[in-house]
């Protein structure tokens, strides 16, 4: 059986932070901090936080700008985190939103609508709540039956998702899957760490998946072949959690947002990743250079720039592996989603592509597709 993505969607939140204005209150906050313990930091006791740099974060990372669902507190010394009102219960959750605004324009573009729609995957990196599942709010929005579930496998989130939903159509669980990826990652960025606070970004993408000969989309890609795999890491973490109220201390302390150690990923990450779509075209009997397009993850252009010229022995062009990071940042699993959907109507048929992604875990997934 072939089965297919028809269908891509893309939701851009209404705000935008460029690292102007980021650097700008990250020093204002750095000078307050260091001010406020100039005597601890003359004797030593607290370390002084160093400043950040617009040209640091552009030659270091590619990224210019990030999109936020809520901008008002991130910027604001005092507050330095997004201040999102909470909803009632009764009330969409805010995940669930952004989840319906980029898996409407995902049916629309396999020409399909909720009631077609038998399986919801929602996954991402963090979620809002540990239950009702968001995948099932989100179901019952659109009018779709069977089931849905949450999943989570931070920047993975979304490829390892779109092999589940192609396993659940082989398997003959679902004949139609709506993958939705709502990244709302500002609430556990820390923009008062200068290593980190540049890195994230807000939005949401969605897919959809079903089998073949149900496809009536004008844009349509066969999936050739899936590769997923995890090898543990502590080298990206966030230890926020529903234990955090049992253990104790500060719920929203350093240890329990986003940090990393962003050398040793680069490090460790960009040959596995390499060796990993090595791998991945070689099992499809594809020639890397038969490979029209890279949708590679969106964390740094550096490591796609490396990832690609061990893959093709040459610098890749915008065209055959595009870039986003400058105005989305990091995205966590929607990275690689946000550039397949915004390039990919072009491809023509017999075309291959292939989407993946990298991060913590480590996890890497990827999917090979062949233009219909
Ligand atoms: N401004 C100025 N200088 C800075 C800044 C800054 N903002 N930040 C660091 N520096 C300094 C450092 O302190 C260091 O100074 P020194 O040499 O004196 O020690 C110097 O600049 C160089 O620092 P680095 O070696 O750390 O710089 P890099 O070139 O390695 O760039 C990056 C840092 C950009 C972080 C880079 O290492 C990177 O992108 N690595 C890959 C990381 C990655 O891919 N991580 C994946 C994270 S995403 C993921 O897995 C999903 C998680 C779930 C989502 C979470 C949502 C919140």
């Amino acid at each position: 059986m072939n089965v297919v993505i028809s269908g891509v969607g893309l939701w851009d939140p209404p705000h935008v932070v460029t690292n102007e204005e980021l650097v700008a209150s990250y020093n204002a906050y750095a000078n307050a901090f260091n001010a406020r313990h100039d005597s601890e930091i003359a004797a030593g006791t607290v370390v002084a936080k160093p400043h950040s740099s617009v040209e640091f974060i552009e030659k270091a990372s590619g990224i210019k700008a990030r999109y936020a669902y809520v901008k008002d507190g991130i910027l604001d010394i005092d507050c330095m985190h997004p201040r999102i009102p909470a909803r009632r219960d009764d009330e969409l959750s805010h995940q669930g939103e952004i989840a319906l605004a980029a898996a409407r324009p995902a049916l629309a573009a396999a020409n399909k609508t909720g009631s077609d729609v038998n399986l919801v995957i929602v996954s991402s990196a963090h979620t809002e709540r540990a239950y009702p599942a968001i995948a099932i709010e989100v179901q019952q929005a659109l009018g779709a039956s069977g089931f849905g579930f949450d999943m989570l496998v931070a920047c993975s989130s979304a490829t390892f998702a779109m092999q589940r939903a192609y396993d659940a159509i082989v398997a003959g669980s679902a004949n139609c899957v709506l993958v939705i990826n709502p990244e709302l990652t500002s609430p556990q960025v820390n923009y008062t760490d200068r290593d980190s606070h540049f890195i994230f970004g807000d939005v949401s993408t969605a897919t959809v998946i079903e089998r073949e000969e149900t496809c009536t989309a004008k844009h349509s890609y066969r999936i050739i072949g899936m590769k997923a795999v995890t090898q543990f890491s502590n080298n990206i973490r966030s230890n926020f959690g529903y234990v955090a109220r049992a253990e104790g201390g500060d719920p929203f302390s350093e240890e329990r947002l986003f940090h990393q150690n962003g050398r040793s990923v680069f490090k460790e990450v960009c040959p596995m990743a390499a060796a990993h779509l090595e791998a991945q075209t070689k099992a499809c009997d594809i020639e890397v250079a038969d490979v029209r397009r890279w949708w590679l993850h969106q964390a740094n252009i550096n490591m796609n720039q490396l990832i690609v010229r061990r893959l093709l022995g040459r610098d890749a062009s915008q065209d055959e592996a595009p870039t986003v990071l400058d105005t989305y940042a990091n995205t966590a699993s929607a990275g690689s989603i946000i550039a397949f959907a915004k390039h990919h109507e072009d491809l023509v048929a017999g075309d291959y592509g292939v989407i993946c992604s990298f991060g913590a875990g480590y996890s890497i997934g990827s999917l090979l597709i062949q233009k219909r």
